[in-house]
């Protein structure tokens, strides 16, 4: 194919979440969130580390925009807490905690810097889950519909892209099922309850957006690579393709086309998991169409066979050491096996650019909807030189090969809208502690010294910065 340039309102962006970074865990008249309470259970993240000081962006996001802005982000997306708004997630405004979103969007404008708003990136208010079980219950619609209500009304005008729920399928997999988050439930019947309702989250949001007519575009966020078979047996590429009507087809066929795919649906009835569906949530799923897809992309899958008494749940790797990840897998439906093609990081995610183009254009043929790339980035060990540099050559081939396949998908006839990087600053991996890195910008927090937390450029910085300004015409070279 003839290479096409990016679009010339291409959003070279970045990205990141509150609890990833901002600190400050109870200041201001901050509520705590599940996230807030989870880490301080022992054995649950790496060394126990928490967000309680992060790198401190709530006091140094002016430091942070003004890295941004000399690396020339046209976007920068980032979340709110939704426990600075409302300390116990419904009821009294705190208006400290909207300031500092009010004042933190002022500085990304001033800087000609588009901000874009994820509601929630997972620390629900503690004071839900306690007061009906968070997710679980209907009464938590109401409540994220006037939180964001809120945010919508403030920042109207401001603010023209959200991101309603950042990567539903991984904060119900992982808190219902994995329990490595909160709510640290194991309970298949369960999280498929509270999967459906996220789902009416999703979509009364939404449906608010468009009533009071907020200018600008909104959509869900949602982690996706694509499975592939490990070979073309047939009994492996029916794993395959269960392995995608559960791990993504029953999630955006949701945001989509208000239904959930047939087959998932028969496999719930089948094992008595189906959620509580009442009257008029499919009319509302169904009318809540978004107006993009946000694609949080970092790995594909490789799946095979696996009989009703073969393998369950497995063990991810935390550790950063090549090779700890244990099989895991849904007996009856799929395995997920090693894939012998792609290289891995530390923490045995595939690296697979590829996949990016292909999971571009299985989106964009099946849902018709633009696609803004909310996450793509490399987790990896990077060091500090005695002179302050960092070398991550490695996270700069990373970045341009993944930026090729999206070129190669634009090329495809994908509207790609935008491109953020996970993440701008190195932040807080949430199961991985502070050794895996993902940003531009280097913090040293080995020895947490809450006066230091200093910002170095690593060298993916100045490249990045070079792509934005020629809006990606060494990728098209
Ligand atoms: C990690 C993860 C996260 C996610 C992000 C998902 O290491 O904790 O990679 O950083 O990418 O929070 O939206």
């Amino acid at each position: 194919v003839e290479r096409k340039p990016f679009p010339k309102d291409f959003l070279w962006g970045s990205a990141s979440a509150a609890y990833q970074i901002e600190g400050a865990w109870d200041k201001d008249g901050k509520g705590p969130s599940i996230w807030d309470n989870f880490v301080r259970i022992e054995g649950k993240t790496f060394k126990g580390t928490n967000g309680d000081v992060a790198v401190d962006h709530y006091h140094r996001f002016k430091e942070d925009v003004a890295l941004m802005a000399e690396q020339g982000l046209k976007t920068y997306r980032f979340s709110v807490a939704w426990t600075r708004i409302l300390p116990n997630g419904r009821g009294e405004v705190n208006e400290k905690g909207l300031m500092f979103y009010e004042n933190l969007i002022d500085e990304l404008i001033a800087h000609k810097i588009e901000p874009m708003v994820t509601l929630y990136h997972w620390d629900l208010p503690q004071a839900l889950q306690n007061a009906y079980g968070g997710f679980e219950s209907r009464e938590i619609i109401e409540d994220f519909t006037n939180y964001a209500t809120i945010l919508f009304k403030r920042f109207a005008g401001k603010v023209k892209y959200w991101v309603t729920l950042n990567e539903q399928n991984i904060f119900i997999i992982h808190g219902y099922k994995l329990q490595n988050h909160p709510p640290n439930v194991n309970n298949a019947k369960r999280m498929f309850q509270a999967n459906h309702i996220a789902n009416l989250v999703n979509a009364s949001v939404i449906t608010k957006f468009r009533e009071l007519n907020i200018p600008g575009l909104i959509g869900p966020s949602f982690a996706y690579g694509p499975n592939y078979s490990i070979d073309s047996n047939p009994k492996n590429v029916l794993a395959a393709e269960n392995a995608e009507d559960f791990g993504a087809h029953f999630w955006m066929d949701v945001y989509r086309f208000g239904e959930y795919p047939i087959m998932v649906w028969q496999w719930l009835k089948d094992n008595n998991l189906t959620p509580e569906v009442l009257d008029g949530d499919m009319d509302l799923l169904k009318h809540a169409i978004p107006d993009f897809m946000g694609l949080n992309y970092y790995r594909t899958t490789v799946n095979a066979d696996n009989p009703l008494d073969g393998v369950g749940l497995g063990k991810i790797n935390t550790t950063g050491v090549k090779g700890s990840t244990v099989e895991s897998g849904e007996p009856g439906l799929y395995k997920h096996v090693s894939n012998p093609y792609t290289d891995k990081t530390n923490w045995d995610w595939d690296i697979d650019p590829t996949g990016l183009r292909i999971a571009l254009r299985r989106i964009a043929s099946r849902y018709r909807l633009p696609i803004l790339i909310t996450e793509n980035g490399l987790g990896e060990y990077d060091k500090l030189n005695d002179d302050c540099t960092i070398d991550d050559s490695y996270r700069i081939e990373y970045i341009r090969q993944h930026l090729v396949a999206i070129n190669d998908a634009i090329s495809d006839g994908v509207n790609v809208l935008g491109y953020c990087t996970w993440s701008f600053t190195d932040l807080l991996s949430w199961l991985n502690g502070y050794q895996k890195r993902y940003g531009f910008v280097y913090i040293d927090r080995d020895e947490l010294d809450e006066k230091e937390l200093k910002r170095y450029k690593k060298a993916s910085f100045y490249w990045y910065q070079q792509i934005i300004k020629e809006n990606g015409k060494q990728i098209t070279e």
